[in-house]
């Protein structure tokens, strides 16, 4: 039985004036037992969103492959961890779009990640032009195949379908469409790595999730969670979300 995970994602958003808000999905977080919760917010407010989180999951929203080094202004899985993160995303559709990062490039964050003891949500997702040439299938498994390492398990990897074309937009795909793709990608992970560790690893939707669509598509088949983004930068807009998944 998997439990499931509401995680938030701050994106590039948040200053130390919006502690309380994490103060906040913390105390939400904790009155609602039976649903994960994580927050994501910018690399600046890890540690002090860790001293006010009571325990409830912070996490980075992406890191370097490598420990250190000169890399100019990114982040590595060691000092995530050394922040306080317990998790990080890789593989964001942002991050591929505006970093030009590949599904190679995810797999390799991922191992580093996970390298570190740090969890792992590791995003994939087709574009518009992808769903409507009716490639969304092949793409979502095609991403899977090249980002997933092959050691991947439940205990530390979280995979998260976002349609690109549904980020920020206010649109979501069809409930069929996300229960096709949600099952299609655990089916491809049963081919990696086996059917029992793949019934085991959790899979969001992610894209425009809203208190208001929370609870139809969390209730679909095979969707472990959320990924959320705008709803999630403030207690007011994240914590219904949050309670239709307790
Ligand atoms: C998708 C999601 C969070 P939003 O990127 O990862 O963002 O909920 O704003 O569509």
């Amino acid at each position: 039985m998997r439990r499931k995970l509401v995680a938030g994602n701050w994106k590039m958003n948040g200053v130390t004036a919006s502690l309380p808000e994490v103060e906040a999905i913390a105390a939400a977080a904790a009155a609602n037992p039976g649903v994960d919760v994580a927050l994501c917010p910018p690399a600046t407010l890890i540690a002090p969103a860790v001293a006010v989180a009571s325990g409830m999951p912070i996490g980075g929203q992406d890191c370097h492959e490598h420990d250190s080094g000169a890399h100019t202004g990114c982040i590595s899985a060691a000092m995530l961890k050394d922040a306080g993160a317990t998790l990080t995303i890789v593989g964001h559709s942002e991050r591929r779009a505006d970093q030009n990062e590949t599904s190679h490039d995810a797999w390799a964050k991922a191992a580093a990640a996970h390298r570190h003891g740090l969890n792992v949500i590791l995003c994939v997702g087709e574009t518009e032009a992808e769903r409507n040439a009716g490639r969304a299938e092949r793409v979502v498994q095609a991403q899977i195949e090249k980002s997933v390492p092959e050691d991947a398990d439940g205990s530390w990897l979280t995979l998260a379908y976002e349609p690109r074309w549904a980020i920020g937009t206010g649109r979501t795909p069809t409930l069929e469409e996300i229960e096709l793709i949600h099952a299609i990608a655990r089916a491809k992970l049963g081919m990696m790595v086996g059917a029992e560790k793949a019934e085991a690893i959790r899979i969001l939707y992610g894209g425009s999730v809203t208190g208001a669509n929370a609870a139809t598509i969390l209730a679909v088949d095979n969707v472990d969670g959320a990924l959320v983004g705008g709803a999630s930068l403030t207690a007011e807009k994240f914590v219904p979300i949050i309670e239709a998944a307790a």
